[in-house]
This record gives C-alpha cells, sequence and structure tokens, in this order.
C-alpha cells in the first residue's frame, strides 16, 4: 500500500535530502530521500525549508520518494532556501572587512520577500569601534541589531534567547553573510552540542575559505513546536551577479529608514538617486546626519543595477 507523509526539509546535499517527519505519535523522524525527476530543475527544486510530501510503499518502506513541494512563503537564490521568516545578516567588524553596500542589497531582498532582517555584528574583539558604530548606523535604521564575539564569548546569551523566542512552530531563521565572518563559530555558541565546521580565513586576501558546503536548519525548541536556525555557505563576490533581484517601483519601500522622508522631495517624480539636498527629502535627511549617508548611496547603487536589469529584460 501507498501512503504518504508531510516533511520538512532539512538538509540538502548531493541529490540527496533529509527531511523531519512528525509521525502521528508526536515521535520525530529523519528521512533521507531522493526527490522525484521533476523537482530537480528551475523554480521546481527542491530548498532546504520547503515543506514536502513523501511517499512510500509499505511493502518497502526504506524506498521513499519526495513526490510534492507545498506552497512556499518565498523562496531565495542566496541563501538557497525557502519559507525563510527572519535573515540574520552576520556582518564581521573586520576580517573579513563589512561591505555596507552588499549589506543592504541583501536586507533590501528580505524586506520585498517578507522576511524579517536582522544584523549580527561578530568579531567584536577584533574591531570594537567599527562593530560599535555599524550597531548604531542600523539601529539607527530601525533593524535589530546584535553584537558578538565568539572568541570572548560576549553576546552569544542575547542573539540565543531572541532566536528561541521568535522562532516557535516551524518558523525559520538563517544566518547568511560572507565566508569567514563566524556564521558557523555562532551557530556551534548557540547549540553547545553541535561541532560544525569552522577555519582561519586566508591571511593574505582577508577572505573566508566557504568551509560551510550546504544548507542545514537545526532544530530550536522541541517537537511539533521547534523552530529553526540554518547555518548557510558564505558568499563570495560572484554570488552577487546571480541576486534575484526585482521591479524598480518597490526598491524603495525596501529601505525602511527612508519611510518618514518620502513625500518630502520638491518634484513629486524625485527619484532620490542624484537630487541634492535643496530638491530631494531623502538627501537632505542624509545631509543633515538624520540617515546614514552609506544607506542613500547603496540605494542609488542598487537602483541603478534594478534600472538596467529592467531595461534589458
Ligand atoms: N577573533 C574572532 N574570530 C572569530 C570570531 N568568530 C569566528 N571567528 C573565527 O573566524 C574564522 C571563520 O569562522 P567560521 O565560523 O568558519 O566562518 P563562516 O562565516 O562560517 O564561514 P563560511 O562557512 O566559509 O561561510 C574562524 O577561524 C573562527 O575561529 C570572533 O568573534 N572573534
Ligand atoms: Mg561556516
Ligand atoms: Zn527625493
Amino acid at each position: 500500500m501507498r501512503i504518504e507523509k508531510q516533511g520538512k526539509v532539512v538538509k540538502g546535499l548531493g541529490g540527496l535530502f533529509e527531511t523531519r517527519v512528525v509521525e502521528e505519535d508526536g515521535s520525530v523522524i529523519r528521512y533521507a530521500c531522493r526527490a522525484k525527476g521533476a523537482l530537480h530543475r528551475g523554480d521546481a527544486k527542491v530548498l532546504v525549508g520547503d515543506n514536502v510530501v513523501l511517499s512510500m510503499d509499505t511493502a518497502t518502506p526504506d524506498d521513499i520518494v519526495l513526490s510534492a513541494i507545498g506552497e512556499r512563503k518565498n523562496a531565495l537564490i542566496r541563501p538557497p532556501m525557502a519559507n525563510l521568516d527572519i535573515l540574520c545578516m552576520v556582518v564581521a567588524s573586520a576580517k573579513p572587512a563589512p561591505v555596507l553596500e552588499t549589506v543592504d542589497k541583501l536586507l533590501s531582498i528580505a524586506e520585498h520577500h517578507g522576511i524579517e532582517p536582522v544584523l549580527i555584528f561578530t568579531k567584536t574583539d577584533v574591531d570594537r569601534e567599527n562593530a560599535e558604530r555599524l550597531a548604531a548606523l542600523y539601529r539607527g535604521a530601525g533593524f535589530t541589531v546584535f553584537t558578538v564575539s565568539s572568541l570572548l564569548s560576549e553576546g552569544i546569551a542575547p542573539v540565543r534567547d531572541y532566536l528561541l523566542r521568535e522562532l516557535k512552530n516551524g518558523r525559520i531563521a538563517a544566518f547568511a553573510g560572507a565566508s569567514g565572518v563566524g556564521k558557523s563559530t555562532l551557530v556551534n555558541g548557540i547549540f553547545p552540542h553541535l561541532q560544525l565546521a569552522t577555519a582561519e580565513i586566508s591571511e593574505k586576501i582577508e577572505r573566508g575559505r566557504h568551509t560551510t558546503r550546504h544548507v542545514e536548519l537545526f532544530e530550536i525548541g522541541e517537537g511539533s513546536e521547534a523552530g529553526y536556525l540554518a547555518d548557510t555557505p558564505g558568499f563570495s563576490l560572484l554570488d552577487f551577479e546571480r541576486f534575484d533581484f526585482f521591479g524598480l517601483d518597490d526598491l524603495l519601500s525596501t529601505f525602511r529608514d527612508f519611510a518618514p522622508y518620502i513625500g518630502g522631495c520638491r518634484y513629486s517624480d524625485c527619484a532620490h538617486i542624484g537630487e541634492g539636498p535643496a530638491e530631494c527629502a531623502i538627501a537632505r535627511a542624509a545631509a543633515e546626519g538624520k540617515l546614514a549617508p552609506s544607506r542613500l548611496s547603496s540605494y542609488r547603487s542598487i537602483y541603478r543595477v534594478l534600472k538596467s536589469k529592467n531595461e534589458y529584460k
């Protein structure tokens, strides 16, 4: 007899998926399975975080197939995941040096998908001043911000408490960011029983070594009320060429700190891209120190990318 079970994909590696199933008696079982042919390509590809249907024959219970993907709340290319509720941008105070434009791009993509963005500044022991400066900048922009040093075991408990509070009933958060910023080290700090691989960044080029190679969900809380935290592979610079961007018209609403100034520009069709403080309310806010100038410059740079994409479609 063929039966079906509902599960969630917690890991995918080389075409093999690990899925988590809550059985009728409440016990939690992990099944390893392959996906049926049509679920290997394009948008139909199975992602970690997907809610899926597993089919099996009771006569041959080891032969399990991932046969369908449930409706998705959202799906991202980087990190390759579905159904995210919270995206934690992990950024090092130094080593590797933060690139705010990349951070802002990812925040913008998260906002666009309705995923709550959170910032975690790591390696406060390396450059405390920069960590504090960045924390203040993003708190001022209206984001939830944490600062941590895994080396000194500083600031980890507030991150763990936040995740425990926010991640219930299947909700999912992911750590995302450049290679070598300390994502896996922090996951190990939050779940002391895990021993995820971590590695020194290259001294010469001050970049990470892409130590984490796959996305994996770790359970936070218990049973059917559990939530999940994902460790993900670090970005490389090339990844940003392939980002899933959206329409130009949607950009402004993904910069939450700009909201108070919208409508205040001299011309109603102001695009806020080159106009000076006399005409543009957003440029004026940046000039007066109410908005971080780096946020405005990220906005302008993403605007240019989206515009050229839309023109060549
Ligand atoms: N000084 C200092 N070093 C840290 C801290 N957190 C992590 N590191 C070190 O930074 C290096 C990279 O850490 P990982 O956790 O492997 O970084 P990752 O973000 O998971 O990197 P990928 O898996 O490549 O994406 C390791 O040598 C860690 O020991 C910190 O708070 N302070
Ligand atoms: Mg890692
Ligand atoms: Zn304007």
